[in-house]
């Protein structure tokens, strides 16, 4: 009966995307940073990350951050312009 009623609610396409919104999906990003250098750096991005809205932060080091996302909102462009703002550069790891 259970899987049953699964299934029914993900044929119903409109029903289930709504679901999923509401869900909010974090995704991942690994983010390669150039011009850290020492600790200070390392509050400044993990500061300005933690500022940045819809955006929950892993771990920031020494030329790099791992963080989760929320699509809705903020993307990947806005993160690293947020991170050039404190004067270092930002692009996506991998
Ligand atoms: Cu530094």
């Amino acid at each position: 009966m259970k899987g049953r009623a699964r299934r029914f609610s993900f044929s119903d396409g409109g029903l289930t995307a709504t679901f999923n919104r509401r869900e909010t999906t974090m995704e991942h990003l690994t983010l390669s940073i150039e011009g850290m250098s020492c600790e200070h750096c390392v509050r400044a991005v993990r500061g300005r990350l933690e500022r940045t809205d819809g955006v929950r932060v892993d771990a920031v080091d020494i030329g790099s951050a791992t963080l989760d996302y929320d699509p809705t909102k903020t993307t990947v462009d806005d993160i690293e312009e947020a991170i050039a703002d404190e004067g270092y550069t930002a692009f996506v790891a991998g």
